[in-house]
Order: structure tokens, then C-alpha cells, then sequence
């Protein structure tokens, strides 16, 4: 490749999720203005772009689950449908005065470490065409739940009825007296099941391990309240304080004593009472683990929905699928049009690992492979020199908002390019040293958590039963972690003469909020 073939810019963004998007608004404040965000679908949004199931909606309250830079008065709801989080995040994209370097239906096929240039030379290709860009930076935010999981199922292939996964909805597809079968009853499906339970002739539900659901505590914001959260300084502030430290106290059951989880335990129970009354699918859908060591969901239609005439619940497990029905491990054959897949998502393989080619010349999931998916910080890694991961190994949530992740680490690579342009470093990279030891110290931390003690098998561990999704702790601990930049965890390249990016001015990083307060 020649370097005219090449295309320079300082920054390339991977995404433009939650995570990609934050990152470019914060450069452009930096005056950090030479980027480009690659996003493989054909708007912002990332996974509320793609998600658009029946029922769709966060878990997670509205108040904390959007940008602390960009509170949004207007939330319909504490916990907010699809369609208004989408919206919200393309408003706050087309106010940013960024999208003008968003380059959608365009896939980023591969990244490699250019040692002569001190550059991430990444490829793309879409709708114009392939590209090879010359980056300083790459930041990668392709999202932890991008890439849809199909369950191994024999003859799934074959089935000649509608077949979609959760996250790829057939929106053209009329339910409407349909024979419908959803396999998973995670966290999409229980969204699902109670609205399609409305249309369809008939629902059968396969679940291979029940889920924990607690009431949703669902509020519909009233005029009053919008024009408080608009108008009265701090009012809304306080409602995401209070918001955020509700959740957070739920780290001291999660990650400190587990028999805190106890009351919560409760309610769910509760919640099962309430909504089914057959003693028989009540024993079903209760977890035989503590609740929280896998994602906690919250719903109050899932159990009612479970309950109607018109759905089965079933938990023999799945033999196999036929052209025309799923045959269960009983035996017992269930003839049905559409099957629905709410089977999740690739988490613990990081897919855009095996497209990254760092300094020594191998991939970074070949280097997954030797040290399981692990990150300095979350955000950086070994071999891989000037590459930042928003969102990367373990720094998931179980029980707050990725927002609040996605800002802290955006603050930290705001901080490593300011360093970088400081003292005109070509490139930074995490040492071995370094990256062992916050992986030691986070694998020790879990050890005695809800997610490695809870008795149950979950999206969070890799086949080694290695949790390399989650935080282990409180988010405001990830928070001060990662307000500066350690340059003295790495190992610095000079770059040959002067500043290694263009010369754009710089301004503090430090976040807007340590803790929402
Ligand atoms: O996926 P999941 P999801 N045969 O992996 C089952 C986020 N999210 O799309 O538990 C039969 O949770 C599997 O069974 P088991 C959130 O972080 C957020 O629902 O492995 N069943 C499970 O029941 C969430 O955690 C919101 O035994 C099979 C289900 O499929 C994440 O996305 C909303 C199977 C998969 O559940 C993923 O949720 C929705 C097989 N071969 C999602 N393979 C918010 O509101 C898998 N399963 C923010």
C-alpha cells in the first residue's frame, strides 16, 4: 500500500453506539476535530438502532441511561421504549455538529499496526467502496451485544417457516393468528413474549433456565415533572442522583454479600405469585440460583403473558427442529409458522478481536486465546499500541448503566490523546506488567461475587468459567480509575520530530459528573 492510497486522519471511531458517538462529541469539544466514526449500520444508535422487537425497551431508567452532557426532560417514562431512545440518541447526534464525519453502511474488515508509520491502518468497505485509512487512534466501540447468537440446534437450518433472531426482527411478518415459538428467556424474550402473546393463535415458550424478574417499577412522567426536569435547576440532576445510587447499593448484594440479594430474591417471588396462580408452572419458572448471577430482569407482563391460554412454557429442552416444528426432548411435537430466536449474543469472543493486528503481528483473539479477553482498564491492551476500547473486557454492568461506563472511559482516552499531544508521544501502550496485575486484582475481586458463587451458568463467563464481561465492583471505583491517564502503566514511542497528530487545541478532560449528585 502506498501512502497515497491512504487516507490520514488522527482518530478512527469504530461504532456509533452509545459509545462512539460519546467519544466523537467529547473530541470535537477537545477540538480534536480530524475523525472518522465507521458504522457498519445506516444510522446512529448501535443496539437501539438495531432492537426494534416488539416490547423493546431499557431496564435500565431513562434518567441514568443517557448522556450525563445531554439530560433529556422530555423521557415519557422511567424506563423508556426503543423508539425514544433511538430518537434521543439521534438528536443528541444531529445537535453535536459531528455527523458530518460518520460514515454509515460501512464496515470496518480489518485494522493492523503499522510499526514504520506509528498508525493503525484500517480497512473498510461499503457503500463507497473499500478504504484504507491511516489512523493515530483507533477507538473501537462496536458494542458488547452486536454480533446475534444462533443456538446450535439440530435442523434449525432446515425449518422452512419465518425465522428471525431478537435482534433482526422480520417486522414484516403479521403475527396475527400465527403458531409462534420463542427459544430463550433472557432479557429480550421477556419482552417479547407478552406482546406477541396478544396476537398470536398460540405462544410456545422454551426455556432452558429461569430467569430472576422483579417487578417493574414503571412510571409515566407527568406534565409537572417534565417541566420541573426542564426548568428547575437540579431537579433533574437529583432524580439521576437518586436513580444511580439506588442502583448502586444493589453492588453490596451483588459483589459483597450475597444474602443481601435476599429481599430482592423476595419480590421476584412475589412477582411469580402475582402472576401465576398454577402451582406447576410457578415450580418452573423459579431459578434454583441466587438472584443476580445472571442478569436480573424486570417485568410485570412476563408472568401474566406465561399464564394465558394461549402460551405454554416449555423446559424439556429441544431435541431438535423439523421443517415445520420444534421437537422437544420428551418427544412432544409442537407444529409452528415463525420461530423467534432470542438466544443473545456473542460476549465473551469479542468478535472485532480477530480483524486487529497489533505490533507483534498476530490477532488480538490469537493473544485472547494465550491470556482469555483482557483489557489494561478495560480500554487498552498489550501489542496493540494507541487502540482504546469503549466498552471493552469487563467493564459490563449487571446492574447500572453503560452510559456511565461509556463516559467514564472516554474520559480516560480523552486524557491518554491529550498526554500523547503533550509530550508529542507517536504511541502508548499498556504493559505486560500492568495488565496482568488489574486483571489479578479483578479476577480476585470476583471470585467472591454473585456472578462466580450463584450456582448458575451465564453470558458473563467464557468457556473457562472466567467472568470477562463484568465490573466486579462499583461503577464510581471504574469512574476514579479512569479520570486520568497513567502514562507510567506504558510504554511511550517519541515521535520523531514534534506532535504525531495535527496541532488542534486541547482542553481539560475531567468528566461533568464523578457521581451523579
Ligand atoms: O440474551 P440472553 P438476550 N437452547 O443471553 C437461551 C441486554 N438487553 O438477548 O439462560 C435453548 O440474556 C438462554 O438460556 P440459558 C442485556 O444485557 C438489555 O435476552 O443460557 N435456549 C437465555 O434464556 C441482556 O443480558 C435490554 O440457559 C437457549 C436466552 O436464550 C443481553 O442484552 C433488553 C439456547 C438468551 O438470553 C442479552 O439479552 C434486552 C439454546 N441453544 C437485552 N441458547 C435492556 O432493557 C441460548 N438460550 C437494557
Amino acid at each position: 500500500m502506498t501512502t497515497a492510497d491512504l487516507i490520514p486522519v488522527d482518530h478512527l471511531i469504530v461504532g456509533a453506539g452509545f459509545g462512539g458517538l460519546c467519544a466523537a462529541i467529547k473530541l470535537e469539544e477537545d477540538g480534536e476535530r480530524d475523525f472518522v466514526v465507521i458504522e457498519k449500520g445506516s444510522g446512529v444508535g448501535g443496539t437501539w438502532r438495531d432492537n426494534t422487537y416488539p416490547g423493546a425497551a431499557c431496564d435500565v431508567p431513562s434518567q441514568l441511561y443517557s448522556y450525563s452532557f445531554a439530560l433529556n426532560p422530555d423521557w415519557s417514562m422511567s424506563f423508556s421504549p426503543q423508539p425514544e431512545i433511538e430518537a434521543y440518541i439521534k438528536k443528541v447526534a444531529e445537535s453535536s455538529g459531528t455527523l458530518d464525519r460518520f460514515v454509515f453502511d460501512t464496515a470496518m474488515t480489518a485494522a493492523t499496526w503499522d510499526e514504520t508509520r506509528q498508525r493503525w491502518l484500517v480497512e473498510t468497505e461499503g457503500k463507497t467502496g473499500k478504504k484504507t485509512y491511516a489512523a493515530t487512534t483507533l477507538i473501537a466501540g462496536p458494542g458488547a451485544l452486536s454480533e446475534p447468537k444462533l443456538p446450535e440446534i439440530e435442523g434449525i437450518e432446515g425449518f422452512q417457516g419465518e425465522i428471525f433472531h431478537s435482534a433482526q426482527w422480520n417486522h414484516d411478518i403479521d403475527l396475527a393468528g400465527k403458531r409462534v415459538a420463542v427459544i430463550g428467556t433472557g432479557a429480550s424474550a421477556i419482552q417479547i413474549v407478552p406482546e406477541i402473546q396478544k396476537k398470536a393463535a398460540r405462544v410456545d415458550v422454551y426455556q432452558r433456565t429461569a430467569p430472576w424478574v422483579l417487578p417493574r417499577n414503571e412510571h409515566r412522567y407527568s406534565k409537572l415533572e417534565k417541566a420541573a426536569f426542564r426548568h428547575v435547576p437540579g431537579v433533574q440532576r437529583l432524580a439521576r442522583a437518586a436513580v444511580y445510587w439506588g442502583l448502586e447499593v444493589r453492588v453490596l448484594g451483588l459483589a459483597v454479600q450475597p444474602k443481601l440479594t435476599l429481599a430482592h430474591q423476595l419480590m421476584a417471588q412475589n412477582n411469580i405469585r402475582r402472576g401465576i396462580k398454577d402451582p406447576e408452572l410457578r415450580r418452573k419458572v423459579t431459578p434454583d440460583y441466587t438472584l443476580g448471577c445472571k442478569r436480573t430482569l424486570i417485568s410485570n407482563a412476563y408472568y401474566p403473558a406465561l399464564a394465558a391460554d394461549n402460551v405454554d412454557l416449555i423446559t424439556d429442552g429441544i431435541a431438535r427442529v423439523s421443517e415445520n416444528a420444534i421437537v422437544a426432548k420428551d418427544g412432544a411435537t409442537r407444529e409452528i409458522d415463525v420461530l423467534v430466536v432470542a438466544t443473545g449474543f456473542y460476549t465473551t469472543d469479542l468478535p472485532i478481536a480477530h480483524t486487529l493486528t497489533g505490533s507483534k503481528g498476530r490477532t488480538m483473539a490469537e493473544r485472547f486465546t494465550e491470556t482469555g479477553m483482557s483489557a489494561y482498564k478495560g480500554t487498552t491492551v498489550p501489542e496493540f499500541p494507541n487502540l482504546f476500547f469503549i466498552v471493552g473486557p469487563n467493564t459490563g454492568l449487571g446492574h447500572s448503566s453503560m452510559v456511565y461506563m461509556i463516559e467514564s472511559q472516554v474520559a480516560y482516552v480523552r486524557d491518554a490523546i491529550r498526554t500523547m499531544r503533550t509530550n508529542a508521544y507517536a504511541a502508548v501502550e499498556p504493559t505486560e506488567d500492568a495488565t496482568s496485575a488489574w486483571n489479578d486484582d479483578l479476577q480476585r475481586k470476583m471470585a467472591n461475587t454473585v456472578w462466580s458463587e450463584g450456582g448458575c451458568a451465564s453470558w458473563y463467563l467464557d468457556e473457562h468459567g472466567r467472568n470477562t464481561t463484568l465490573w466486579p465492583t462499583f461503577t464510581f471505583l471504574f469512574r476514579h480509575l479512569t479520570s486520568k491517564f497513567d502514562v507510567d502503566k506504558y510504554v511511550v514511542t517519541a515521535a520523531p520530530t514534534g506532535p504525531t497528530v495535527s496541532t488542534s487545541p486541547t482542553v481539560s478532560t475531567t468528566n461533568e459528573e464523578s457521581v451523579p449528585a
